[in-house]
């Protein structure tokens, strides 16, 4: 049993809610999809400024973003052509436990970081389903992320992100502004061998698009 800490209303952490052996698994199986769908940049939309994270997805839909066409959802991965992945079995049983949510995600964005990559603030708002919660689940080295309201200029709170950590965002929170502000330098690499060759921080973001 895990605690549960709510920094804000809507926001639920859970930390260690995969321990170390489920962590290994979990990297295991994204490596796999990582082989099927390799990791690609993603770039801002109009500036065409590409994201310091790498990305891939697992799914029927996958987030990514291009100066051309923005951010949205797609079917297949945009270098290969190929449907993404399907969600490892480990993750849709941590959104039925964690989110209670009827429905399965369709969603599983891939984050990787370096230790220099972070994550502006920012609205998880490109999909049509608002109601349901969105799940995140962080491997490797621990981050400062940070959450505030619903407008940009709210006041924000901070949190650390570790290894085997659950977020569920839901309800008062699902629009709530947030984002990565850095990796912090941590002695020993935690993340997995499997992943640990892509980078030191894998964020797990599943969604409902539809
Ligand atoms: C990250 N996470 O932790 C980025 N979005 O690397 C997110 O952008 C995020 O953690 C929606 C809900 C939970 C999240
Ligand atoms: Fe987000």
């Amino acid at each position: 049993m895990t605690a549960i800490i709510q920094p804000a209303p809507g926001v639920c952490h859970m930390p260690g809610f995969f321990d170390p052996a489920a962590q290994a698994g979990l990297a295991a199986a994204i490596a796999d999809a990582i082989a099927a769908a390799p990791l690609f940049v993603s770039h801002m939309p109009r500036t065409g400024v590409p994201m310091s994270v790498r990305m891939t997805n697992c799914g029927p839909l996958g987030w990514m973003s291009d100066r051309e066409h923005g951010y949205r959802y797609e079917p297949r991965h945009p270098q290969t052509g190929e449907p993404w992945p399907p969600i490892p079995e480990a993750l849709l049983e941590a959104w039925r436990v964690l989110t209670g949510y009827p429905r399965p995600p369709e969603a599983c964005l891939v984050n990787v970081y370096d230790n220099k990559a972070r994550m502006g603030l920012h609205q998880d708002r490109d999909e049509q389903d608002f109601d349901a919660p969105i799940l995140s689940v962080s491997l490797g080295a621990d981050c400062r992320f940070r959450i505030g309201g619903r407008k940009r200029a709210e006041p924000t709170v901070s949190l650390i992100l570790s290894a085997g950590d659950a977020l569920v965002m839901t309800g008062p929170a699902r629009l709530c502004f947030h984002g990565v502000d850095r990796i912090l330098p941590t002695l020993t690499a935690t993340l997995p061998e499997s992943l640990s060759k892509f980078g030191a921080r894998v964020n797990l973001t599943l969604r409902r698009v539809t």
